[in-house]
C-alpha cells in the first residue's frame, strides 16, 4: 500500500511512466454497426462457439478460424486478481445492460457521454466469473510466427491520487514460432504496452502446461508474471498452488466468461470493443490519467504484427 506522502515524493516519475500511456482516441475501423459484414465471428461462452463452418478465414489474416479458435483456448492464462482489489472483471454486455444507452449503439457521442458516467455501484464490475469475458485477437507475426493476445476489461481503473478512471482495457500477447510452439509472453503494464515486459515460456508458471500464470495488480490491473515481477507503483497477489485452493481468484480465462474472437481492423467483430471511436471514459488532464481507447486503437494491437494485421506505428 502506497502512502499519500509517498505518491506525491514519485509523483514526477509516475507521470514519466504513465506518459506514453496516454493512448490515441477513436477506431480505425470503418465497419458500420450492425453492417453484414460485421457478423460476429465467435460468441461469448465457455469456450469458443462459432457460427461458421471450420476452416474459413472470416477475419483474412491469413490463420484460419478453427485455428484462432484453438490456439485461444489452449494458451488462455490463468489470472489471479487480489481479493482486497475493489474492482473486478466484467463483460461489454454486462456493462451495456447497466447504462442508459447500450454500447452498440450507433450514436457513438451518446456512448461516449455515458461511459464518463458509470455508476458507483457498476464501477466495482461483477462478482460472478460467469460473466468475466476475456476477449482474444490472433494474428500473424512479422517473424512467421502467431501471435495470441488476450484483452481484459474492467468497468474501472482504482488507481491512486486522479490516476483513476472509468474501465480498464489490458492484455498479454503470447507468442508462437511457425510451427505453433510457444517461446514466451509479453505482458503489458502502464507505458510498457506495445507488446509489453517478454519472459520466455520455460520461465513460466503454468497451469495444466499451457496456461500462463498471470497477476493482475490491485486497482490498476496492470500484467506481471510474479511478485518479484511487479512495478514500484503496484501490488499483486500470488496463489502457492496456482488452480488449487487460493484466498484470492483465480480466473481461468477459457472457462469463466468465455472467449470472444476480436477478429481483425479489415474485419473486425461486431463488438463494441471494435467499434467504438471514443475514448471508454473520461479525459484526463495529465499523462496517464484518461481512460484507454477501443484494442484496436491502442498501439499493443498490432505489435510484433506482420502486414496481415496492420500497422502499429501508424495509429
Ligand atoms: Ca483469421
Ligand atoms: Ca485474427
Amino acid at each position: 500500500m502506497l502512502r499519500i506522502r509517498s505518491l506525491l515524493a514519485v509523483l514526477p516519475a509516475v507521470v514519466a511512466l504513465c506518459g506514453a500511456a496516454v493512448l490515441p482516441s477513436g477506431c480505425t475501423t470503418a465497419c458500420p454497426h450492425n453492417g453484414p459484414q460485421c457478423a460476429p465471428l465467435f460468441q461469448a461462452g465457455a469456450g469458443f462457439r462459432s457460427p461458421l463452418p471450420p476452416d474459413q478465414d472470416a477475419d483474412r489474416d491469413g490463420i484460419s478460424d478453427s485455428e484462432e479458435a484453438a490456439l485461444a483456448a489452449r494458451y488462455a492464462p490463468i489470472v489471479t486478481l487480489p481479493r482486497d482489489d475493489s474492482t473486478r472483471p466484467a463483460s461489454l454486455a454486462w456493462l451495456s445492460a447497466r447504462l442508459p444507452v447500450a454500447l452498440g449503439d450507433r450514436d457513438d457521442a451518446r456512448v461516449a457521454n455515458e461511459l464518463r458516467h458509470i455508476p458507483a455501484k457498476v464501477r466495482h464490475g461483477s462478482d460472478n466469473p460467469a460473466d468475466w469475458v476475456t476477449y482474444v485477437h490472433v494474428y500473424p507475426a512479422r517473424d512467421g510466427g502467431i501471435l495470441v493476445q488476450y484483452w481484459f476489461f474492467y468497468p474501472y481503473n482504482d488507481g491512486p491520487l486522479w490516476f483513476d478512471h472509468e474501465t480498464d482495457w489490458e492484455h498479454i500477447t503470447v507468442s508462437l514460432d511457425a510451427n505453433r510452439k510457444p517461446l514466451g509472453v509479453y505482458a503489458a503494464r502502464h507505458h510498457d504496452n506495445a507488446p509489453g515486459k517478454w519472459r520466455a515460456w520455460d520461465r513460466l508458471r503454468k497451469f495444466d502446461g499451457t496456461h500462463p500464470e498471470i497477476l493482475s495488480a490491485k486497482g490498476s490491473h496492470a500484467s506481471y508474471f510474479d511478485l518479484d515481477d511487479v512495478g514500484w507503483q503496484d501490488a499483486a497477489a500470488w496463489c502457492e498452488h496456482l488452480g488449487g485452493p487460493c484466498v484470492h481468484e483465480q480466473w481461468h480465462t477459457w472457462e469463466s466468461g468465455g472467449l470472444v474472437n476480436l477478429g481483425e481492423r479489415q474485419a473486425p467483430a461486431d463488438s463494441p470493443a471494435m467499434h467504438h471511436r471514443g475514448l471508454w471514459g473520461s479525459a484526463g488532464i495529465l499523462p496517464g490519467t484518461s481512460a484507454p481507447s477501443s484494442p484496436p486503437s491502442q498501439r499493443g494491437w498490432c505489435a510484433k504484427g506482420g502486414p496481415a494485421c496492420g500497422n502499429a506505428a501508424v495509429l
